[in-house]
């Protein structure tokens, strides 16, 4: 049985349904710090969580008979960079609790990593899995201390920790305060307006994934044979784009789409500090990672999903 930590979030979400389609409604318990919102009653069961508190943690795994813990609370990158004291609780302590739950109950425990746990110093076109890691975000240093957590305590004590270096997720769900965020507003907004105002500048190529690979590939990883797999921790590439080249593929479903730009400085240089795209062979290798979503795929289906969520049906004509 597995628990979700910030259920709520757009990964949360999104694994939840997943897994409730493989292995059944109750297969899956949800979690998070916060209530579900209105009309939200369908995320159940569900059950509340502060991942500080490592006693709700251990009543959410022992109640729920869990025996694989999957830990997406976080402070996201932009958003980390204005509460820095907060991000080192929920992204340093936090992941301290799950990985001591983890150990205690013997737990398959799944934390996810993130490009952004590379910095300015990293190679930043093919990223290898095994390179520099010398991140400018609290929320990269937190990312790049779990990910040595948790191999430490699969080396010291066993503990089953997997890992995946996440890149943009792009989802119908609405994101969680990230410097990717603009790769899944720029369709909300083409849809709702017409046009985008875009924070990156037009030229900033980002490493991204769609939400059908990216769930893939947990669950791909987390079924794994323990035999198979070489590292902890592991890069996953969907495609690279930049601003400009997104907005190009919206503009061939959108003829009048209009992409303007207003740089914010903050998240333009954790941009910028970030790679370009990854080199994910060992995933390739090791547990078959192989994406599915292309540029123009997710574009499709982002523009089917999101014109059935956002716009009224039209009435049928007579
Ligand atoms: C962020 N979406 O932008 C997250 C993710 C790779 C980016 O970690 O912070």
């Amino acid at each position: 049985k597995v628990l979700i930590t910030g259920g709520l979030g757009q990964l949360g979400r999104s694994l939840a349904n997943v897994l409730k389609y493989m292995y059944g409604p109750d297969s899956v318990v949800l979690s998070d710090i916060a209530r579900r919102p209105a009309g939200h009653d369908h995320l159940s069961p569900f059950c509340y969580i502060n991942i500080l508190d490592k006693t709700s943690v251990e009543a959410a795994v022992v109640n729920n008979n869990i025996d694989t813990l999957i830990h997406f609370s976080a402070l996201l990158s932009a958003v980390g960079e204005s509460n820095v004291p907060l991000a080192l609780k929920v992204n340093g302590q936090g992941v301290e609790n799950v990985l001591e739950v983890a150990r205690t109950y013997n737990l398959k425990v799944f934390i996810p990593s993130t490009i952004g746990a590379f910095g300015p110093t990293t190679p930043r076109d093919g990223t290898p899995d095994i390179t520099v890691q010398r991140p400018r975000t609290i929320y990269g240093v937190t990312k790049v201390y779990a990910e040595l957590l948790g191999e430490y305590y699969f080396e010291r004590f066993g503990t089953d920790f997997r890992s995946l270096r996440f890149p943009g997720v792009i989802s119908d769900t609405n994101p969680g305060g990230g410097t990717t965020d603009y790769a899944i507003q720029i369709f909300y907004d083409a849809i709702l307006k017409g046009s985008h105002e875009c924070y990156l500048r037009p030229d900033t190529e980002l490493p991204m994934v769609y939400d059908t690979d990216c769930m893939t590939s947990v669950i791909q990883l987390l079924l794994a044979p323990a035999e198979k797999l070489s590292l902890r921790t592991y890069n996953i590439q969907g495609f690279s784009f930049t601003p400009e080249q997104i907005a190009a593929v919206i503009r061939k479903r959108m003829p009048e789409f209009e992409m303007t730009y207003k740089v914010c400085p903050m998240r333009q240089k954790i941009a910028d500090s970030w790679p370009r795209s990854l080199d994910d062979t060992n995933a390739r290798h090791d547990w078959n990672w192989d994406p599915k979503y292309d540029l123009e795929k997710t574009a499709d289906i982002m523009f089917e999903l999101l014109t059935a969520k956002l716009l009224p049906p039209q009435p049928k004509l007579a």
